[in-house]
C-alpha cells in the first residue's frame, strides 16, 4: 500500500486494454485508496460575517426568499470547489430572511440544523410547530420534516445552516418536495415540545427512542448556563475547554442522527493539539481568538464560520473566553466504527 509498482510497456498495454472493459489493476490505484492516515481534498478555511453578510444583504436585493425557496450562499470549501460541500461529508451556508419574507414550506430526506447568528424573533415551523429563533439557538430540522420560515420582525434575521446533503448525495437517497403553500398548517403550540421534553420529563407513552431528538429549538441561554456551571464545577479538557454535546432525551444519544452538534467554552489561552476523524464546522459565539490547523492560521470572532479537516491537528487559542459552536459527522463514524481521535502532539 506504498506505492505503486513501476510501470513497464507490457503493464501499460495491459492497463490500456483492460481501460476498455472497465475495469482497472487494483495495484495502481491501491495507494489512494487505502490510505495510511486520512487523506482528503477538505481545507481549513475561515469566513468572516461582515463579508458573508454584505454579500448577503446584496442578493436580498437581487432575489426574494419565496424565489429562492431558500436564500443562502453556501460556504464552500476551497478544496471542494462547485460540489456545494464545506466539509466532504456535510454542507453548511448562511440563510437571510428578510422582514415580512417567508420561505415556502418544504420537505426532503436531507436532515438540517440552523444555528442562529442576527436577528431575534423570526419563526421556522416544523412538522406542526413554530418555534421563535434567537441568537445562539440549536434548531432541528428532521428528514422529511415539513418546514417553513418566516421573519415577521423589523429586522434581518440571518443564520447558519448544516445540511448533511454530500451524505445523502453519496448515498444516492435524496427524495424532496414542495408542498404549494407557503406555509404548513400550524397543529402544535410554540414550545409544545420543548415543554414535553425539554425539562427531565417526557409524556409516560413517548418512545423510547427514535433516531432524531423530539426537541427542535435548543436554546442558547440554557446552554450558556450549563457551560458557566461546568465552568465553576469542573477544570476544563485541555483539548476542548468545556464541551457539551445536544443529546436526544429519547436515548441520550445524538440530538441528530447524522450531524453531531457541539457548545464549548473555552478559557483564555491556548488548549492542547487535538484531531479527529470528523471534519468540523465551528462558529463563534462570543469572544475572539484564533485556531492554528496544521500550518494554518484561522483568526475568529462572533459569527465567524471556520472548517478544521478530518485529522488536521486543530489548537485553538483563545484571545478571551470564549464560545463555539460546532457540527460533524461523528454520529455516522462512531455508528459504523471509524470514529478516532489524537490528543497532543503524536
Ligand atoms: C433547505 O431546505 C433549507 O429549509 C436551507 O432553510 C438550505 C439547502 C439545500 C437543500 C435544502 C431550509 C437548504 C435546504
Amino acid at each position: 500500500m506504498d506505492k505503486p509498482p513501476v510501470e513497464t510497456p507490457e503493464r501499460r498495454a495491459f492497463y490500456e486494454k483492460i481501460d476498455k472493459q472497465n475495469m482497472t489493476a487494483l495495484w495502481t490505484v491501491m495507494s489512494g485508496l487505502v490510505t495510511p492516515e486520512p487523506k482528503s481534498d477538505c481545507r481549513p478555511v475561515g469566513w468572516r460575517f461582515d463579508e458573508i453578510r454584505s454579500a448577503m444583504i446584496e442578493a436580498g436585493g437581487l432575489i426574494t426568499a419565496k424565489e429562492a425557496e431558500r436564500r443562502v450562499l453556501i460556504l464552500e470549501n476551497p478544496g471542494l470547489r462547485g460540489q456545494s460541500k464545506t466539509t466532504t461529508s456535510l454542507y453548511a451556508g448562511v440563510q437571510l430572511v428578510l422582514p415580512g419574507e417567508v420561505a415556502p414550506a418544504h420537505r426532503h430526506a436531507q436532515s438540517a440544523l440552523r444555528f442562529v447568528l442576527e436577528g431575534s424573533g423570526a419563526y421556522t415551523a416544523v412538522s406542526g410547530e413554530k418555534t421563535v429563533m434567537r441568537p445562539g439557538d440549536f434548531v432541528i430540522t428532521p428528514q422529511m420534516a415539513w418546514h417553513d420560515h418566516g421573519n415577521e420582525t423589523d429586522a434581518p434575521m440571518f443564520w447558519l445552516d448544516g445540511l448533511d446533503i454530500p451524505l445523502v448525495q453519496f448515498l444516492d437517497a435524496s427524495f424532496a418536495e414542495g408542498l404549494g403553500e407557503d406555509c404548513q398548517e400550524i397543529t402544535r403550540e410554540t414550545g409544545q415540545s420543548y415543554a414535553e421534553f425539554g425539562h427531565n420529563l417526557m409524556p409516560v407513552d413517548a418512545p423510547r427512542g427514535g433516531n432524531v431528538s423530539p426537541i427542535f429549538n435548543y436554546p442558547y441561554e440554557e446552554a450558556r448556563a450549563t457551560l458557566e456551571t461546568m465552568k465553576r464545577g469542573q477544570p476544563h479538557d485541555p483539548c476542548h475547554g468545556w464541551k457539551l454535546r445536544y443529546t436526544n432525551p429519547l436515548d441520550g444519544g445524538w440530538a441528530m442522527p447524522t450531524i453531531g452538534t457541539f457548545i464549548q467554552l473555552l478559557p483564555a489561552g491556548a488548549t492542547t493539539p487535538y484531531r479527529a476523524t470528523d471534519a468540523t464546522v465551528f462558529t463563534c459565539v462570543e469572544g475572539r481568538g484564533k485556531s492554528r490547523i496544521g500550518d494554518e492560521e484561522i483568526a475568529w470572532g462572533p459569527k465567524d464560520i471556520f472548517v478544521v479537516p478530518a485529522w488536521w491537528p486543530v489548537v485553538h487559542e483563545a484571545a478571551e473566553e470564549a464560545v463555539l459552536f460546532s457540527f460533524s459527522d461523528r454520529p455516522v463514524q462512531e455508528k459504523l466504527g471509524l470514529w478516532r481521535e489524537r490528543r497532543g502532539n503524536v
